[in-house]
């Protein structure tokens, strides 16, 4: 049996990094709600997710998206979050926002174009060096809405000649991941909609360019955990966008939908050694707040996901081998609901306090004042891109 006390150390190692835009206002196409207390400033934005982290210690980085998170000086802005207590960590690129990009971006069949979406993407990897960040990471929305409208052989060819010229700026300390979504703002077909095809793309660049997945961004019954053992299995799980979906890409506070798989997931990260403070596999949320405020949205997501990565760690591996092993199917099934089942709530709670931490971080957030301050203090805060 593996009991609370074999995991406590592995608690420890546990990081998750959070996105700057988690905190700013966002919504849907029929309305972006504001709430109180809703930071004006990227420093403002570091300033909460460094509470987060504060309070549950889970969360030292955060990511920043350019050009949302512009500043003239990125030394500066990674010194201010050393100040809070964190640091910043991966760069997302941004190349959907601009009309020029109506019909893609770095498969875009027009080389002026093409041009531009590489060079944001350059631009990214010298702010990552002026920011200490190890990843970039892409998502495109390139693809198409209609049958014929584009080339879909071409497109993948440019797609590969453009990431190309991106990873060969690369640092040897710096990787790429390659996000994908099977579809969304494009509808017929999509550039990079599976792990598939993140997978050829990557592997074609090098060693430092991996797969992200996000885990909003499948079919509904995609059995998710099977893509996760693949990609460890292949050494190219390079980070998790962690968050829940009921329908489509709804970015919802991670295991709030589907617990159960959020476990599953974690149990093959567990058994794929893609956990742990030695493990390449990043772990960030990607998430945004529309009707929840913000702060306790993001320590909520952490804890989800530290609960059920603590339950990950309780399945007796040995016990479950067995099982497997001599076809007991039942048997088997038992080992991994067990560990599922377990209440580590009251477990968790102890682990924090022998840490100085609060054992209900949640509930130490909502009676500190914070809230109330920043509402106070904070008139007219800005939308996440999201937003704009
Ligand atoms: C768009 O679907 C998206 O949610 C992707 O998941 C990216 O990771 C995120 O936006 C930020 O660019
Ligand atoms: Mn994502
Ligand atoms: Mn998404």
């Amino acid at each position: 049996m593996t009991s609370f006390s074999d995991i406590r150390p592995l608690l420890a190692e546990q990081a998750i990094e959070l996105p700057s835009w988690a905190f700013g206002n966002s919504g849907t196409r029929f309305k972006v709600f504001g709430t109180p207390g809703t930071p004006r400033t990227i420093q403002e934005k570091i300033t909460d997710a460094a509470t987060v982290n504060d309070y549950t210690q889970l969360a030292p980085a955060v990511a920043l998206h350019i050009p949302w998170d512009k500043v003239d000086d990125y030394a500066a802005l990674r010194e201010f979050a050393a100040e809070k207590g964190v640091r910043l960590g991966t760069v997302n690129s941004n190349t959907f926002q601009d009309d020029v990009y109506k019909f893609g971006s770095l498969t875009h069949v027009d080389d002026a174009v093409r041009r531009r979406a590489i060079d944001h993407h350059l631009e990214c990897i010298d702010i990552m060096h002026e920011t200490g960040s190890r990843d970039l990471k892409i998502w495109l929305a390139d693809g198409t809405n209609y049958p014929g409208q584009g080339d879909m052989r071409g497109r993948q060819d440019r797609l590969a000649a453009s990431l190309g010229e991106i990873y060969a700026r690369l640092g040897d300390e710096q990787r790429l991941v390659l996000e994908y979504k099977f579809f969304e703002p494009a509808f017929y077909h999509t550039d990079v909609p599976d792990w598939g095809t993140s997978y050829a793309q990557v592997t074609a660049l090098g060693e430092k360019a991996m797969v992200c997945l996000d885990t909003g961004h499948h079919a509904p019954g995609t059995n998710i955990e099977f893509i996760v053992m693949q990609l460890l299995r292949l050494g190219k799980l390079g980070s998790f966008d962690f968050n829940s979906r009921f329908y489509a890409d709804d970015d919802l506070i991670v295991g709030a939908a589907d617990p159960f798989q959020l476990f599953r997931i974690l149990v093959e990260v567990v058994r794929g050694d893609g956990y742990g403070a030695d493990s390449p596999v990043a772990f960030m949320l990607d998430q945004c707040h529309n009707v929840e405020d913000k702060i306790p949205g993001q320590i909520r997501s952490v804890l989800n996901v530290q609960e059920m990565t603590a339950r990950a760690l309780l399945v007796d591996r040995d016990a479950l081998d067995a099982a497997q092993s001599a076809g007991d199917v039942l048997g088997a099934n038992d080992v991994l609901m067990d560990a599922f089942y377990t209440d580590v709530r009251g477990d968790l709670a102890a682990w924090r306090e022998s840490r100085g931490l609060a054992g209900d971080p949640m509930r130490a957030y909502l009676a500190s004042g914070t809230q109330e301050r920043i509402a106070a203090e904070r008139v007219g805060g800005t939308q996440s891109g999201w937003g704009a």
